[in-house]
């Protein structure tokens, strides 16, 4: 339950959680092994590993040089049921709330779920809400769904209300990766509000100051991706602003 450790963590209002999204195409192991060793020092939460798409063959690679690394978790975000891998210690089992298509809302699941049972992962039953983040993303495309607009914090806010009803733990928004816009503040604040499940907010984060206004706005756990790749160094920038934010909770 090394997961649930960390989500009630950032659930204690002390915490504010930083993930790192690894996309198993986009790393060699000389590019992840610098990863690691920066996030490490960023002290991040967990590594989330997947993305809409894996072409290569990295991810038992990948997975086997997060397993040496004590303290943070490996987690899937999978793109599809073909993407579990019990390398990892966890898995966000997603359901494509903001869409319509019954694949993504519990068909993947059901074929994942044998192989689910049989595997050590932590399960974490996640509604997933796509938001539109300026540009059509891999993810709206491959899912074919359509992302929640921007500026429609109410439908964001009703979506992540019936998720949580339904059972889900957690409440991840994302503007998709790479995104041009990240999740409004307004839609952050406003779905923060309603729910009292972890909120994960990711897709488009790029500057720090991005960063802190999605914390601040109401986001337990951030989740960045592209610009990590982009700079390595940012990741230790972002374990700064974690760790001042965290200690300003205590006060
Ligand atoms: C995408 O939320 C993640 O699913 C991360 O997005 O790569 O834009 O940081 P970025």
């Amino acid at each position: 339950m090394i997961v649930s450790k960390i989500l009630n963590k950032i659930k204690s209002l002390k915490h504010k959680g930083l993930a790192i999204l690894i996309d198993p195409d986009k790393v060699n192991e000389a590019s992840l092994n610098e990863l690691i060793i920066n996030a490490i020092r960023a002290n991040v939460d967990l590594f989330l590993v997947g993305g809409s798409l894996i072409s290569s063959d990295n991810m038992d690679m990948v997975l086997s040089k997060l397993n040496d690394v004590e303290n943070i978790p490996s987690v899937l975000f999978p793109g599809n049921s073909l993407h579990i891998n019990s390398k990892a210690d966890g898995i966000l089992l997603l359901s494509l709330l903001s869409g319509r298509n019954p694949d993504f809302l519990i068909g993947q699941h059901v074929l994942a779920a044998p192989a689910l049972k049989r595997s050590n992962l932590e399960i974490l039953p996640t509604a997933y809400l796509l938001v539109d983040g300026g540009k059509q993303t891999t993810a709206s495309y491959i899912s074919n769904t359509t992302p929640i607009p921007n500026d429609k914090a109410d439908i964001a806010v009703a979506t992540a209300m019936a998720g949580e009803m339904l059972g889900l733990k957690l409440t991840y928004l994302d503007a998709g990766s790479g995104a041009q816009n990240p999740v409004s503040l307004e839609m952050i604040e406003a779905v923060k509000a309603n729910i009292e499940t972890p909120l994960i907010v990711g897709g488009g984060i790029n500057t720090i100051e991005k960063a802190k206004n999605a914390y601040q706005a109401g986001a337990d756990m951030i989740v960045v991706g592209n610009a990590t790749e982009k700079d390595p160094n940012f990741i230790m920038e972002l374990g700064a602003l974690k760790k001042e934010l965290s200690t300003q909770k205590t006060i």
